[in-house]
């Protein structure tokens, strides 16, 4: 039973525990005045809210010390293998909250800090969060993070320590501003520091060939520069369970030698100009959500976490005596998508130059250790590196990667004879342009396991983009369907309902998500379904207030709260929404008395930044939301907002008060999809396509408890290879004329005929996403959602049955496949 050690902790308390490590509230209050005067040099008397905050961190922090200290003791002492998930981001959201639910504390720390005349809410608001990613990718990695520490799993998270994460975004007369993400700024008080773990990193430069001692021909590399990667940690503590794994994040430093160099020949400022260039490698995460970008910069922050992370391995084999030939019993190493795959030729290097293994002894274990992840379809997504930016960099890289690719060629032509183009296909060159490292078909080759995030993605990898790699190892393949913790996503985000999940089913459910089922036999109790719909309105009321406060709209918790919330990108349809919106805007101005349920939309999302097409549909969200809002007309039955900023911490509030979740991507384009589980499980209806992980949801909650609409993958892959022609759909459809008529006019830009032209050719003229062609199924099936809304005990059913069917989507189930087949990993216990 989780926490069934407060318990024995007072009895601790009683037998000496201290100011450290004390469990109980008056202990807590005592360590977070200790802090504020040791710590921070503050009385109470003048203390500030964040100034508490920071002190009830570094309280929560001393009472991991001992559980993560011994961890990383047992770890080492029973020399068990040891999971490194390599992501190039970690989208943790705040740690405080989480920490206080994961130990236990939180009803400890409320009373603490009230008896300090503090609120543990406002306190917790203080926490500015790590945005050391993008979205989904990184938030799967955060989830599978705590996945691990709950399931026991020995795991270390390996990434990079951005000074500046996310943007920060504004809207300024609609338009999305960016504002850098300083979340530093304050300190940090949840890392440690750990200037003594260290690696250089090589950078640029020629390779050479010499001779060693027993007189074979090796390789080395001579770079041009060397900085230096230092390990950050952070503790990640598992729910109800004394195991806390650590997340290693690394940061850029200038390598002293050679500051010095240059020191010596007198030139200070050329050393003071190197140790910037070297920092800067860590300083901003790329805002980039699927399109690779062939920029130097990128480059160099993926092959220093990988090396640094790789030479930690070694560091850790080395203590502990393994042997290098036995590095892959040791270590299963999971490349979060393409982003860390330069891993391969690395260790390769690492195993060859460094420790002087011959080639197929490296190889092999190279393959055993490593796992790649693909996350994405979208063909511009997936990464290549211009091949001279690729040689300037990673000169040895570049030649191992050609010995690789000699050999697997060789292995391509041995199994497909006389098919050079399937060669050229396959090769880790692309040839065609300017010649390209592909870093996926690296990826695969490197690996020994290959999966994709959801069973249709997993099938449409084989069957597309890696067909030719699946043709040759079909072994290697598998599906890892993503989930999410149901700690952070409803046990923390959503109080109202785990205290009626706890009531109902006991405290087990959030490590046992299967247990959800049984909430199905209270289905047709009325009071039952009378407290589910109480708890929902309280958590559309809190919506409200905190939209309200950042947007200036009053939105009413009795309306249907239908809610959009994720990166903005073409192939997610927020425009497909927007039309949808404007449809029914159209109908109540043409006919006054058409009538339906009111509804609240409710947008959130971050667009790239260089992203011109995101860009103006954020554009276009609000100035509907503008006209909209403020016409009487219709604003009794209507209303738009688009939540600013939208992430891990106001994403919280977000999912746990939605009644309808929209998941309407063209289907065979979301790889998965996450937020579709955090809605479901917080009890939302989905109206969605049939894409990505929503397939599963569907088939997990019933047909008749899911909105389906749209083309399905084959579907669109058939209409557009039939040549798919927007404007047939126009022309037969008088209504989406208006409404696309209306936006092109200027009615909700104030006149400007401008602004919105661009979307509205968009879509009329080449609609890559399908949106017109998926429209009209669309508006129907939302008038499917209305008439059911209409019938509330019937919609709390519904509601109920989604969540009930949620617990496939745990992240607890995601990580024991991964650990079972990917990694053959064991859990190992840990005792304080
Ligand atoms: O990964 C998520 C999936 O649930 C989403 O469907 C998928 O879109 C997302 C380059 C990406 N794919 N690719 C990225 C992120 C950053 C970057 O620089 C690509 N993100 C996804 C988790 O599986």
């Amino acid at each position: 039973m989780p926490h069934a050690k407060r318990a024995t902790s007072s009895a601790t308390i009683l037998s000496g525990a201290d100011v450290r490590t004390g469990l109980d509230s008056a202990v807590l209050q005592q360590a977070v005045l200790d802090h504020l005067y040791y710590s921070l040099g503050r009385l109470p008397a003048v203390a500030t809210p964040a100034n508490y905050y920071r002190a009830l961190a570094l309280a929560i922090r001393d009472r991991l010390q001992q559980r993560w200290i011994r961890t990383s003791e047992t770890y080492f002492e029973r020399g068990r293998k040891l999971a490194c998930y390599l992501s190039a981001e970690f989208l943790l959201g705040p740690h405080l909250g989480n920490n206080l639910l994961n130990l236990g504390l939180e009803q400890a720390a409320r009373e603490a800090l009230t008896a300090l005349g503090q609120d543990l809410d406002a306190i917790l608001d203080c926490e500015p969060e790590p945005g050391l990613g993008n979205g989904g990718l990184g938030r799967l990695a955060a989830c599978y993070l705590d996945s691990l520490a709950t399931l026991q799993y020995p795991a270390i998270g390996y990434g990079i320590r951005y000074e500046f994460g996310i943007f920060a975004q504004e809207i300024r007369d609609g338009w999305q501003t960016e504002r850098t993400d300083k979340w530093l700024s304050g300190g940090n008080p949840w890392e440690i520091a750990k200037p003594d773990i260290a690696y250089e990193v090589k950078w640029g430069g020629h390779t050479e060939r010499y001779i060693d001692d027993d007189g074979a021909e090796r390789r080395r590399w001579v770079p041009y520069r060397v900085v230096r990667g230092i390990a950050y940690d952070t503790p990640i503590q598992g729910y109800g369970v004394d195991t806390c794994n650590t997340l290693r994040l690394w940061s850029a430093e200038a390598a002293e030698s050679f500051d010095f160099q240059a020191f010596n020949t007198g030139d200070y400022f050329q050393a003071v100009d190197a140790k910037l260039r070297s920092e800067t490698i860590t300083k901003v995460l790329y805002p980039n959500d699927e399109p690779a970008i062939g920029k130097r910069l990128r480059l160099a922050q993926q092959y220093f976490f990988v090396t640094c992370s790789l030479q930690d391995m070694l560091r850790i084999l080395d203590l502990a005596g393994g042997a290098i030939e036995q590095f892959a019993e040791h270590f299963a190493v999971q490349l979060n998508d393409t982003h860390p795959s330069i891993g391969v030729a690395e260790l390769m290097r690492l195993l060859i130059d460094e420790r002087g293994l011959d080639w197929d002894a490296a190889w092999t274990i190279t393959v055993a250790t490593f796992g790649y992840t693909n996350h994405t379809l979208l063909p511009e997504a997936l990464e290549t590196w211009p091949l001279p930016l690729f040689r300037e960099v990673l000169p040895r890289h570049l030649e191992i990667i050609y010995e690789i690719n000699r050999r697997f060629l060789d292995e391509v032509r041995a199994c497909f004879p006389d098919d050079s183009a399937r060669v050229a296909r396959m090769s880790l060159i692309g040839e065609a342009g300017e010649k390209q490292v592909r870093m996926a078909h690296l990826a695969c080759v490197g690996s020994h396991a290959i999966n994709g995030v959801a069973a249709l993605h997993s099938e449409l990898l084989k069957a597309s983009v890696l067909s030719d790699f699946h043709a040759l190892w079909p072994e290697r393949f598998s599906n890892k369907t993503n989930g999410v913790t149901p700690r952070r996503f409803l046990a923390l985000a959503n109080p109202g309902l785990r205290a009626l999940l706890d009531e109902t089913l006991g405290a087990s459910w959030p490590v046992d998500l299967g247990r959800l089922r049984e909430l199905e036999s209270h289905i047709d109790d009325p009071a039952f379904r009378e407290r589910w719909r109480a708890v929902k309105h309280a958590n559309k009321q809190r919506l409200a207030d905190y939209v309200q406060a950042h947007t200036g709209i009053v939105l009413d918790p009795d309306w249907l709260f239908d809610i959009q919330v994720k990166r903005i990108h073409e192939y997610k349809r927020q425009h497909l929404n927007l039309l949808h919106i404007v449809t029914l805007y159209q109908r109540l101005k043409t006919y006054p008395a058409f009538s339906f349920p009111p509804r609240a939309f409710l947008f959130g999302g971050k667009a790239a930044p260089g992203y011109f097409t995101a860009k103006r549909i954020i554009k276009l969200i609000n100035a509907v939301a503008e006209t909209i809002n403020a016409d009487p007309e219709v604003n009794g039955r209507l209303k738009v907002a688009f939540v600013p900023n939208f992430s891990v911490k106001n994403a919280q509030l977000i999912y746990p008060a939605a009644d309808l979740s929209e998941q309407i991507s063209t289907a065979g384009k979301e790889a998965s999809g996450t937020g579709n589980m955090k809605f479901m499980l917080n009890g939302a209806l989905t109206i969605g396509t049939l894409d990505g992980a929503n397939v599963e949801m569907r088939d997990e909650v019933g047909a008749e408890n899911f909105f389906l609409f749209g083309r399905t993958a084959d579907e669109v892959a058939r209409l557009q290879g039939e040549g798919y022609r927007p404007a047939d759909y126009l022309a037969g459809d008088d209504e989406l004329k208006a409404v696309m008529e209306l936006i092109g006019s200027g009615h909700f830009s104030g006149g400007d005929s401008e602004v919105f032209r661009p979307l509205v050719e968009n879509l009329t003229q080449s609609d890559p996403f399908l949106v017109l062609a998926d429209y009209a199924a669309y508006v129907a099936c939302q008038e499917g959602v209305s008439a059911a809304w209409a019938d509330q005990e019937q919609w709390t059913r519904m509601s109920i049955i989604n969540c009930a069917r949620g617990g496939k989507f745990s992240s607890d189930r995601a990580i024991a496949e991964y650990a079972r087949e990917i990694w053959g990993l064991q859990s190992v216990p840990i005792q304080v």
